[in-house]
């Protein structure tokens, strides 16, 4: 099965990922990855932490010649701000960050020892991850875009065509944006209020969607609970740092509106989706490419909502971990809004899990095997 697990302390000497059930025969585009890590770099918003560091992933196994061997795949990010032993300890805990259920829950007296590993930093490592994933899934030409729709209440409310639009032009509008926004008219109204905030010592969280286009149907199962994809995805992007919310396709509005304007009319067309669905398609895509946790062969659309990073210049009321005494919380450098960032770990997290799916439906322990697997099944469904 394909996993993945990251170790690193924000402050510590680096970050890792390692990857484990990844097929063999695959070119590993190590240029790729490094675009991953420097787009989660940047976006407007970003504290002074992201001028010291300079994310470029090393391969340390799992590679020979460019070329995957199906062993475990390490992956290093090293940290240039790499003090954890001088720093400060931490004793008011901030709200909002793990800090104070943390020092309860491991019994620390200093939260640095929690903030370090709670810390988002962590993300650089799940972008190495799934950029990896993201290179399998481009092979069988499978695309995953994610790109930011909203920030401090801004919206852009033409986001929703962007699954009708190809997703070279998703891509092209995303990459020309300094927040990662498909509209520049939105963008606009975006950076002033991430401008308000700053000045004002706040901070401001967004919304994020994630677009997989060329997904074949079958993935997922509706046969037990934790197989189901829409829960697999959902779980997998609520873990991301500050998330609080995760929606597929409509996501909250479906509980508003009549079961006729909710479901997508089934049509047939032997020539849509290049063959891939057996000429099955929808005109409409509310179910964000899921009916019963199985990916039906329309684009899979996933959406999350990130709070305001918590660190704020302008404290929030806390108490000191020492005397028990009303205190200020630890005002700690911070970025005002890492929302453009988390759209790419975002895109990193549906990218590794639609990855795992697709490999536990087709299997092989190479990427050829994998393609032939993929091949017969197509062929059964477009003989349905
Ligand atoms: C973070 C706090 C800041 C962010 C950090 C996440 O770091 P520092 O405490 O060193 O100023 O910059 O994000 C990253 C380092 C990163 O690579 O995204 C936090 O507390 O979660």
């Amino acid at each position: 099965m394909l996993k993945y697990i990251t170790a690193g302390e924000s402050h510590g000497k680096c970050m890792v990922a390692v990857v484990e059930g990844f097929p063999a025969g695959m070119r590993l585009d190590e240029g790729a990855i490094n675009n991953d890590l420097r787009r989660r770099q940047g976006g407007a918003g970003r504290g002074a932490r992201m001028d010291i560091e300079k994310d470029e992933v090393e391969i340390l196994s799992g590679v020979r010649k460019g070329i995957t061997l199906g062993s475990p795949i390490c992956m290093r990010i090293k940290n240039y701000d790499s003090g954890i032993d001088r720093l400060q300890e931490l004793t008011r805990a901030r709200p909002g960050h793990a800090d104070l259920a943390g020092a309860m829950k491991y019994g620390f007296h200093d939260m640095r020892n929690v903030l370090e590993r709670a810390s988002a930093r962590e993300t650089a490592a799940r972008v190495a991850a799934g950029s990896l994933a993201k290179t399998l899934l481009n092979d069988f030409g499978i695309k995953v875009i994610g790109y930011v729709t909203g920030i401090g209440g801004v919206v852009d409310e033409t986001r929703a065509q962007a699954t009708a639009k190809n997703p070279e032009e998703v891509q092209r509008l995303r990459d020309s944006s300094s927040l990662y926004c498909l509209d520049k008219g939105a963008e606009k109204g975006m950076l002033k209020r991430i401008e308000e905030a700053s000045e004002a010592g706040d901070s401001v969280g967004g919304l994020i969607e994630v677009t997989v286009y060329g997904v074949p149907p079958g993935l997922g199962s509706y046969a037990q609970w934790d197989r189901r994809l829409d829960g697999r995805l959902a779980a997998a992007v609520m873990s991301v740092q500050a998330m609080k919310g995760v929606e597929i396709g409509l996501g909250f509005r479906v509980a508003e509106m009549p079961g006729s304007e909710v479901h997508d009319g089934i049509h047939y067309d032997p020539k849509s989706h290049g063959g891939v669905t057996g000429g099955f398609l929808r005109k409409t895509n509310r179910a964000g490419g899921l009916e019963g946790g199985v990916t039906n062969g329309e684009p899979v659309v996933v959406r999350a909502a990130m709070k305001p990073i918590p660190t704020l210049r302008k404290s929030l009321e806390s108490v000191e971990l020492t005397t028990k005494k009303s205190a200020s919380a630890a005002a700690e450098r911070s970025d005002v809004c890492a929302v453009p960032a988390a759209s790419v770990v975002v895109e990193a997290v549906v990218s590794f899990e639609i990855a795992r799916a697709f490999m536990e439906k087709f299997g092989g322990d190479s990427i050829q095997e994998t393609r032939r697997n993929l091949e017969g099944y197509l062929k059964q469904v477009r003989d349905l």
